[in-house]
């Protein structure tokens, strides 16, 4: 199976080509991990700015410095619209910053699946602030594909969170409409799925292409925004998905105390989306290209 390195054969630099003629790179500090699991290509480095870095298949997941940015954008929109969240599915999200965030609630359950076991090992041995996360009574670690755990589990959920990877490769699957249908059938009634959808440049075809899915399946579907400095061009898609919940009708918001990133003014700004993407959604939603404009010099 070819995976892709992020580490330079000296092992001095890590680099994740965000596309084929730019990217991102950390010098190295040390190297933490650097091994290959049944799934993917596993590394963990230190870099003096962003501290420890996991990257799988040369993709950069969650850094140290700023991982809070993306794991409180992903989890506290959704969690913090919903009245009553008692039981939360996390798909995906192996290095525990997710389920981090969700044990900050009151939440009686929390499941955690992950295709990759060794991604949670790796995690759980390097990322040491995040042994009492996974150590919660109310978290429940599961080590299966998503997509297979959806179609077998009894339980239902109030939220469901989607932390996979880019909308390309193998998690292309957690971003196609069979698998929201999945997800819409073992929600809750008034249950919220959110799910992290890609880069706000690099993957405009996929919002453009899920959105119009995506509105079909649930009543009310908002692409949110936030940035993570170190993922591709540092601004970062989310979907937030509900039958009931409409994010700009939400007017009690339950935010536990001490976030670094969300607040009450964050959550109506996040779902404030540029003209350009704004209109690639529009098209999705009518099939249409965008109204031909008057010709120049015309009457
Ligand atoms: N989930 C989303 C990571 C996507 C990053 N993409 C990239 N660097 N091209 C990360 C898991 C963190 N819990």
């Amino acid at each position: 199976m070819k995976t892709t390195r992020a580490l330079n054969t000296k092992k001095t630099e890590a680099r994740e080509f965000q596309t084929r003629a730019s990217g991102i790179f950390f010098t190295v500090k040390d190297v933490l991990y650097d091994k290959r699991s049944k799934f993917q290509r596993i590394e963990i480095i230190r870099n003096k700015d962003y501290g420890r870095v996991l990257l799988l298949d040369g993709l950069v997941q969650t850094t140290e410095r700023d991982e809070f940015y993306y794991h409180e954008m992903l989890v506290h929109p959704a969690m913090s619209s919903h009245p009553r969240p008692a039981k939360v599915l996390i798909i995906g999200g192996g290095d525990g910053g997710a389920l981090r965030e969700v044990v900050k609630l009151p939440v009686k359950k929390a499941w955690l699946v992950e295709i990759d076991g060794q991604v949670i090992e790796a995690c759980r041995e390097h990322f040491p602030w995040l042994r009492r996360t996974f150590k919660d009574a109310r978290a429940e670690l599961v080590v299966a594909d998503g997509n297979v755990f959806i179609d077998k589990v009894r339980e239902t959920f109030d939220v469901i969170l989607v932390d996979s990877s880019d909308p390309v490769g193998p998690s292309t699957v957690l971003h196609q409409e069979a698998f929201y249908r999945k997800l819409k059938a073992k929600l809750n009634p008034g249950g919220i799925v959110a799910a992290q959808a890609g880069s706000l440049m690099l993957h405009l075809d996929s919002h453009a292409r899920k959105s119009a899915f995506l509105r079909r399946i649930f009543r009310h579907a908002s692409l949110y925004l936030g940035p993570v400095p170190t993922y591709p061009v540092g601004t970062w898609c989310y979907d937030f998905l509900s039958d009931k919940v409409a994010p700009a009708k939400v007017r009690t918001l339950y935010i536990p105390d001490g976030l670094r990133y969300f607040n009450r003014e964050v959550y109506p700004a996040a779902f404030a989306l540029p003209n350009f993407l704004a209109e690639r959604l529009a098209k999705g939603k009518w099939g249409l290209s965008r109204p031909a404009r008057k010709p120049r010099g015309g009457p």
